[in-house]
Formats: C-alpha cells, sequence, structure tokens
C-alpha cells in the first residue's frame, strides 16, 4: 500500500493508555498495527485523573471511525472497563505491569467486568499489547478481505520462519 494512501486512511482502531509512563509497552501494539499498514489513533486518558475526558474519547470514538479500542493501563486498571461502559465497540484491554504487584493487579481489574459490559483482556505487559493489536486486527478482517489476506500471508511466512519468534 503506498505510504500517501495510508495517510490518508481514518484511523479504525484506538490505543488508549492510562499515563504517558504506559506508552513504551503500548508502542508494541501500535508497532504490530504498522506493520500491517492499519493506522490507530493514539491517546493518553485516565478514568481515574481525567474522568469526563475519558467518557468523551470513549462515546465519540465510534462516530470518528474507530472500530475497535485497545486500552492499557496498570495498578487499579479501570480504564479499560469505563471505556466499555461508554461505547459498544469492542474493547481489548491490557494489564500493565506498572505498580509494584507486578501486574496481577491490573488483571484482575480488567478481566473481571461484570456481565453485559465485556472486555477482551490480553496478557500483562508486551505480549498483551502485541497480541491486542493482533486481535484488533483479526477482527476488523472479518470485514477486510485485503487485510484478512495480509494476516494470511504474516502467518504463512510465520510458519515459513519455523515459527522461531513471535510477533
Ligand atoms: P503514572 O506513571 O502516571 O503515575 O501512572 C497507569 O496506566 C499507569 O500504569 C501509574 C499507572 O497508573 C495507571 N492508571 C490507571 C488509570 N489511570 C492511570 N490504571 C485508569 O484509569 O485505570
Amino acid at each position: 500500500m503506498a505510504v500517501r494512501e495510508r495517510r490518508r486512511q481514518v484511523a479504525r482502531i484506538g490505543v488508549v493508555m492510562g499515563s504517558e509512563s504506559d506508552r513504551p509497552t503500548m508502542e508494541e501494539a501500535a508497532r504490530v498495527l504498522a506493520e500491517f499498514g492499519v493506522p490507530c489513533e493514539m491517546v493518553v486518558r485516565s478514568a481515574h485523573r481525567t474522568p469526563e475526558a475519558t467518557a468523551r474519547w470513549a462515546r465519540e470514538a465510534r462516530g470518528r471511525g474507530l472500530r475497535v479500542i485497545i486500552a492499557g493501563a496498570g495498578g487499579a486498571a479501570h480504564l479499560a472497563g469505563t471505556i466499555a461502559a461508554h461505547t459498544r465497540l469492542p474493547v481489548l484491554g491490557v494489564p500493565l505491569a506498572s505498580s509494584p504487584l507486578g501486574g496481577f493487579d491490573a488483571l484482575l481489574a480488567t478481566v473481571q467486568m461484570p456481565p453485559g459490559v465485556p472486555v477482551g483482556t490480553l496478557g500483562v505487559g508486551a505480549w498483551g499489547a502485541k497480541n491486542a493489536a493482533h486481535l484488533a486486527l483479526r477482527i476488523l478482517a472479518v470485514e477486510d478481505a485485503a487485510l484478512a489476506r495480509r494476516l494470511e500471508q504474516h502467518a504463512a511466512d510465520r510458519a515459513g520462519r519455523g515459527a522461531r519468534r513471535g510477533g
């Protein structure tokens, strides 16, 4: 895909994180999306520190063109759940290992949502960020045949390399 064409694309995936300090880990998700030529909108919002702005961002997400949201936060990670309360887009949660509890706190806070307000929760840290991006791409690929072909090609290439490392 030509670079110019890619620039004109509307972001279909939103990557939101609880703090600027989460950015290095959440960049892993953005890197995977970039590898597949799918642009994302990347922002910092906090259910705790900027609750109004977080709710607004989530409510307006679909109208801006987003189709899947990836939300990463550490500690008492209420961000993904709060986003899921304000939008009916699929929300993928990435628990981050930023607190002294090493991410187990964020995992429980993200995964154990009440029925009817789902957050699809990935693994802790960089693995989760990468897999959130891969899962978001698979969700988009349900309706995007060109992207589905790129995912198939990627899987075939990886198999060809002997699955020595992930991505
Ligand atoms: P600072 O480094 O800014 O003190 O943040 C962030 O995701 C970060 O990992 C420390 C940690 O606090 C988390 N945080 C949340 C939320 N907002 C910030 N879990 C939230 O809304 O859930």
